[in-house]
């Protein structure tokens, strides 16, 4: 221990402190200043960053020890108060910066550091700023940032007002402006408690919790010892599958009657089996996080190690065991039969193409770690606060695996750092809730980043082979696909990733004759849980790159190829379904000059060892999970004005400003002015089932809610009756005359049908979202390094609600699927264990000229004509990037990511073919 004096934000702290601890964690649990966010712990992602002595300091990786006596300490708190801002905290407002908000402490105090420095600094000064201080987001794409430290510096230079960088509403209305997010003040200023901050916070008593996880993939397990473990300092209580008392697994609610497995194959405290490296066999609550981690280690676990199938053809070989007893390993097909037969297509048809793709095993990389905590609540409610985006869903998930009756639990939503969907499953609830029930004290439980990584659910990856069949002049004639999923060894939602195939292989395209067939495998790599774009980048990884192939087989531009071919009236999607609109066309006009240009650009390019590349794909994605698919809302006047009640879960993508713009663009007709409308959300105790934040359902499916739950407060308040621009009733009117105050709102896709298993014939979604995708990207044909270096996209969303929202959700998007392409892999499971490791783009692997042209299409069914936007951009970037690069050099990638080593193998073997140097 030691006595420090630490001038903390202006203000002298005499600290006693351990040197050996971080001074991230003396910040955060000392002085309780948790606007400094622990992401990875490891100095890799910037979030802890602070200024120390007027430099940027990643808080996490510096000992107390290294700490001087009187050094000056600016965190995120120290820069500005709600009513006197920074000017980088109102830009990062303005800007959309703070998505999920995890990273915007860090980078925000990172930019003040570089600004005193270099008051006037270029758009490249500022990426190599962040570059170098290892700012890392993995949600906004960086552009956004980069554009709010070029306005904050304007500001700062006196070039202009603080108070013009927010849009301010004239005429009273937020829709389809850059108005801010409610959630921002509190994300730029550092008070929006993440689930970490939560846990601080959380009363004396609280034990913290440690998992005892399998260092193995599969294995039986034989005994399981606690007796040491529970004689250790601070141990409150050890917990195994024998202190679970409910059926001890999550269901995974297998929604087609096909699935040969029974959907209860998820334990939560595994008892016989180990089914994947990290899945949890103990847990240990004590004292303090240290106490549990150290008894967890002396937890012992007699396994007897089974054969593991890490990959779907391991656990499809003829001698490979059954993972779960009784369950095939295959255990679910579908089919995709559409038209007529293929074969005399084939037979006839000028050209074919057949290309065989793989889709990794995509890790989400948040920032935040996943964490949770639960207690009983003053009605004795078993509450579990977490990082879920199915609340209600959840529920239903882990209710008879932990042994609780439904009404007795609770779910809440904390402030999330992200989750790009791997939260779509439960992780930790089931955990907190059976050492809340078996302890009967409030309990936490915090992963760190290795935990997170390699214990939570992936994208599954695919396996696909397309075959297209066009006639001479390029139109498409008929297609047949396989496919295979490696779903990992649980089965939740598989069933429905696999059909995911069967809707997105081929689409856009007016391909009249289909035939294909598809299977889940269950494997013992990580399971498969939903990712941002669920399914799509599966099948469009295989179906963009056969397109291209085949213009190149006709002697056709891609563009043209694609062109002759996208949905225009008369046309179907792959299930059968006719589209909501037919934007293609106009899509592809406004791209055409673009594409011209690019390809003349690249093709000019005349750098020695480089060669650059322009690639083209479309993707596609729907707005719903499956049929129809319905949510829920409420409104209720109240004195102050109107508080709106959603389930509209936030991973970071907006869901406050989305429930709000959605409230505001009907409440406002009656005079309601945003700051009037209060938000209640994501608390089954309070809030309705407004179903889950996957499937960029919830613009569309809860939006709707919301809109119907204010237009019949809206109707209830007119004194006309129905008739509009009459006269509303004050709330003090409405209660004299006895005039309920509260509506609930429900809206349910109707006109939807589910997809057969057989045929995949359905009417899945009632809305899409539509995307171009056209990136120009640089090879270094000594390295086989690929960068992308300029990105357009074309991008029809309907109406837009929120326009910062949406230049945020594709920015980052186009970010993820750059890191798709190129870097991001979760296999290697020594490797594959940090973010770095894990291939997260930075700011220089993400290019800051990206470019978004919209292309509006009103919905009839969408809230105010719009569908969804989250999923679209990480459709189908990355057979667009594989497309430019063998537009650049001639290589092609089928298996991702495209690492320089395959890139640069591929351009060997052209060069040992070539026979020219022999
Ligand atoms: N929106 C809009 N105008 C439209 C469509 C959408 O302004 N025409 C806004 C919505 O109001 C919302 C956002 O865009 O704020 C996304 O809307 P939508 O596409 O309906 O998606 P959901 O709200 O259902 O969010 C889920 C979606 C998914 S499935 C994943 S995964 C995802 C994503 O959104 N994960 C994210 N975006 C993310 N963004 C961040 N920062 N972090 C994640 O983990
Ligand atoms: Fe410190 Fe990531 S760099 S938490
Ligand atoms: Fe940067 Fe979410 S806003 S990580």
């Amino acid at each position: 221990m030691e006595k420090k004096v630490l001038i903390v934000n202006g203000l002298p702290r005499t600290m006693i402190v351990d040197s050996d601890v971080t001074l991230a964690s003396v910040l955060r649990e000392q002085l309780l200043l948790t606007g400094c966010k622990v992401g990875c712990n490891q100095g890799q992602c910037g979030t802890c960053s602070i200024i120390m002595d007027g430099k940027v300091v990643r808080s996490c990786i510096v000992k107390m020890k290294r700490v001087p006596n009187e050094a000056k300490i600016t965190t995120i708190e120290g820069i500005g108060t709600p009513e006197n801002l920074h000017p980088l905290q109102v830009a990062w407002m303005a800007y959309g910066c703070a998505q999920c908000g995890f990273c915007s402490p860090g980078f925000i105090l990172s930019a003040k550091v570089l600004l005193e420095g270099n008051p006037d600094p270029t758009r490249e000064e500022i990426r190599a700023w962040f570059q170098k201080n290892r700012n890392a987001c993995r949600c906004t794409g960086y552009k956004p940032l980069v554009d709010a430290v070029m306005a904050a510096a304007k500001v700062l230079r006196g070039e202009m007002r603080k108070e013009d960088l927010l849009f301010s509403p004239t005429g009273n209305k937020i829709y389809g402006t850059t108005y801010h997010r409610p959630s921002a003040l509190s994300k730029v200023t550092g008070t929006w408690d993440f689930g970490a901050d939560v846990a601080l916070q959380m009363p004396p008593g609280t034990l913290r919790m440690a998992l005892v996880q399998a260092e193995v993939s599969h294995a039986n397990i034989l005994g399981i010892d606690t007796s040491e473990a529970e004689k250790m300092e601070g141990v409150y209580q050890v917990i195994t599958h024998k202190d679970v008392k409910g059926k001890n697994r999550i269901t995974g609610l297998i929604t087609f009657p096909t699935n040969k497995g029974d959907g209860w194959d998820r334990p939560i405290l595994c008892d016989k089996k180990v089914f994947q490296f990290g899945d949890a066999i103990a847990i240990v609550c004590a004292d303090t996080e240290e106490h549990a981690q150290a008894a967890a280690k002396a937890v012992k676990v007699d396994l007897e190690v089974l054969p593991a199938y890490m990959s779907a053809p391991a656990a499809m070989a003829d001698d490979a065991i059954e993972i779960h007893e009784g369950t095939p390993n295959v255990y679910f097909e579908q089919g995709i039969v559409k038209g007529e037969e293929i074969e005399p297509y084939f037979d006839q048809a000028a050209a074919i193409v057949e290309v065989n793709t793989y889709c990794s095993r995509q890790p989400h990389l948040p920032l935040e770690p996943d964490c949770g905590s639960a207690y009983f609540d003053e009605e004795g409610r078993l509450t579990i606060h977490s990082k879920s985006i199915a609340l209600h869903l959840h529920h239903a998930m882990i209710c008879p695996g932990i042994g609780i009756e439904p009404d007795k639990l609770r779910l809440v939503a904390n402030p999330t750092g992200a989750t790009f969907g791997y939260k779509f499953s439960p992780t930790n609830e089931a955990l907190l809730g059976v050492a809340c029930l078996a302890t009967g004290k409030p309990v936490s439980l915090n992963f760190n980043m290795f935990q997170n990584i390699t214990y939570t659910g992936k994208r599954s990856p695919g396996f696909v082979t397309c075959k297209l069949a066009a006639d001479k002049d390029g139109k498409l004639l008929a297609m047949e696909t396989d496919w295979t999923i490696d779903h990992g060894p649980y089965s939740e939602f598989g069933d429905l990733l696999t059909l995911r195939q069967a809707q997105f292989t081929g689409a856009g395209y007016d391909i009249p004759n289909i035939r294909g067939k598809g299977r889940t495998v269950c494997t013992n790599h990580a399971w498969g849980s939903a990712f941002r774009g669920y399914g799509s980048p599966q099948a469009f990884l295989a179906s963009e790159i056969a397109m291209d192939e085949l213009a190149e087989k006709l002697g056709m531009d891609p563009l043209e190829l694609r062109y002759k071919n996208v949905y225009r009236p008369g046309a179907t999607t792959p299930t059968q379904q006719i589209p909501e609109v037919f934007c293609f066309e106009e899509m592809l006009d406004k791209l055409r000059p673009l594409w011209k240009e690019a390809k003349q650009r690249c093709a000019e390019y005349d750098v020695p060892g480089k060669k650059r590349g322009v690639g083209l794909s479309l993707g596609i994605y729907g707005c719903g999970l499956d049929g129809p698919d319905s949510s829920e809302a409420w409104v209720e006047m109240t004195p102050e004005g109107v508080t709106v009640g959603s389930s509209w879960q936030d991973h970071g993508q907006g869901a406050d400003l989305g429930t709000l713009t959605h409230a505001h663009e009907t409440l406002r007709h009656a005079g309601y002015r945003p700051e009037q409308l209060k938000l209640v959300m994501n608390d089954t105790a309070f809030t309705p089932n407004s179903g889950p934040s996957g499937g960029s359902r919830q613009n569309v499916v809860t939006g709707n809610a919301i809109r119907v739950a204010s237009e019949m407060l809206l109707n209830a308040m007119r004194k006309s009756g129905n008739k509009e621009n009459g006269e509303y009733r004050t709330y003090e009117e409405m209660v004299a005359e006895n005039i309920p105050l509260r509506y609930d709102g429900k809206w349910a896709a109707s006109m939807c049908t589910d997809c057969a298993p057989d045929t995949g014939k359905g009417d899945p979604f009632s809305n899409y979202m539509y995307e171009l995708f056209m990136p120009e990207v640089e090879v270094d044909l000594e390295t086989g390094k690929a960068t992308v270096v300029k990105f357009t996209t074309i991008a029809d969303i309907g109406t837009i609600s929120n326009k910062a929202t949406c230049d945020g959700q594709i920015y980052g998007g186009l970010a993820q699927g750059i890191g798709l392409a190129l870097t991001e892999d979760f296999e290697d499971l020594t490797k594959h264990t940090t973010l770095a490791k894990c291939g997260l783009p930075y700011v220089q692997d993400v290019p800051d000229d990206m470019q978004i042209i919209y292309n509006i299409s009103p919905r009839a069914s969408g809230p105010y004509g719009a569908s969804g936007v989250g999923e679209g951009p990480l459709t189908a970037p990355h057979p667009a990037i594989l497309n430019a690069i063998y537009n650049a050099c001639g290589v092609r990638i089928y298996a991702i990511p495209a690492l320089p080593a395959k890139i640069k193998a591929g351009l060997e073997a052209q060069k040992s073919s070539c026979g020219c140097c022999d």
